[in-house]
């Protein structure tokens, strides 16, 4: 290869390798190989030359347009991941930047109540468990002490399901309580049993203060020495932290239900000032859950043996709570789904229910 294709090659590839973006490049691309190009202008001076210096003369020219077409390529890529890069720079986004307001969701009062009622068992060492909101009979009422014929079926108002004759099926029912999911715990894990229970459950009743649909959350707590005394000490703790409120004072009242014996009905001190409730305080009391000590032939009916287990189980309202505590005057606004509801009763995400943190904000 003569001096002169040498440095025609090496100007070339000079110019390629400066190319400081696409646009230049393009242009020295077309400077070599285009219709006017120095290498298709050399091209051309080859018709004037003799058979063997055209033969010799065209293959390093050849030779030459694909040194330049390779590094052509090569520049070309290298300038394109540049020009990624420096768009990935400009467009790269603060992940920790706050949500726009105007944007955010809410949780509904039941689910920031149910992340309370969670976090606080938590801290205690209960488990959540869960069960099936179709139920059968002994879930739902026998293995509950509730026999057939007992009144406490009728005070339920049962939802039956339909059966694949159009019948009522009396074996599938729609959980009036969720202590099936009690039952199937005893059933199938042995004591010491620690659970609560929070969930939906049914029952064919609506008024004021009451939606065929409602959430509850029950405890359970079985082991070979479980007493009342834990009792008291669990709702104690429980309902300070829940209400946030030192010592809450609360009050037991004897009462009665099939599958608790004894049985309390429990109430917290409050008074009203000005049109609102205020918990801790005052000479008045609100009902807020039922309690007791497992009945015998609860245990039983579970295949526990109560000579050897015993332990304690509570009940209320998730709704019913949610409003004492967060001042919510009417029940059935829970399910209207009406969103400047939710923007006033609602919390924000960031505002999650944690004890580190602080049950509200
Ligand atoms: C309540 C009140 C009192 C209760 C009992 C049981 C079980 F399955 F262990 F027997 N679970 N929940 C119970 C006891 C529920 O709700 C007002």
């Amino acid at each position: 290869m003569s001096d002169t294709l040498d440095q025609l090659q090496d100007a070339l590839l000079g110019d390629v390798n400066g190319a400081g973006d696409l646009d230049t490049l393009e242009t020295v691309r077309v400077a070599a190989l285009g219709k006017k190009g120095r290498i298709t202008a050399e091209m051309k001076n080859l018709g004037g030359l003799s058979p063997d210096e055209r033969k010799e003369r065209g293959q390093a020219l050849n030779k030459i347009k694909e040194a330049v077409a390779s590094a052509i390529n090569l520049r070309k890529e290298a300038l394109e991941d540049a020009a990624l890069n420096e768009r990935l720079q400009a467009e790269s986004i603060d992940v920790s930047l706050p949500v726009r307001p105007e944007e955010m969701g809410r949780l509904h009062p039941i689910s920031q109540t149910w992340d309370e009622i969670v976090a606080i068992f938590g801290e205690m060492g209960f488990t959540v468990a869960e069960g099936p909101d179709i139920e059968d009979d002994f879930h739902n009422f026998t293995a509950l002490n509730i026999p057939p014929e007992h009144p406490a079926r009728q005070e339920h108002d049962t939802f039956y399901l339909q059966g694949e004759d159009g019948q009522i099926d009396y074996e599938k029912v729609l959980r009036t309580h969720t202590s099936t999911v009690q039952i199937h715990t005893m059933q199938n894990q042995e004591p010491p049993i620690r659970i609560i229970a929070p969930g939906r459950t049914y029952r064919s009743d609506s008024d004021m203060t009451h939606t065929p649909m409602f959430s509850q959350v029950e405890a359970l707590v079985i082991d070979k020495k479980t007493h009342f005394g834990h009792l008291k000490g669990c709702l104690q703790d429980f309902l300070s932290a829940y209400f946030e409120v030192d010592n809450l004072p609360l009050r037991f009242r004897s009462s009665y239900f099939p599958f608790t014996e004894p049985s309390a009905e429990v109430d917290i001190q409050c008074c009203w000032r000005d049109g609102e409730l205020v918990v801790g305080e005052g000479d008045d009391w609100m009902e807020i859950l039922g309690s007791g000590m497992v009945h015998p032939n609860v245990l039983r009916a579970c295949g526990l043996d109560p000579d050897e287990y015993q332990g304690f189980a509570f009940g209320m309202g998730i709704e019913r709570i949610a409003m004492l505590k967060y001042g919510i005057p009417d029940l059935r606004t829970f399910f209207d789904a009406d969103l400047r509801w939710l923007r006033h009763y609602g919390f924000l995400p960031m505002e999650a229910a944690s004890l580190i943190r602080g049950l509200s904000v």
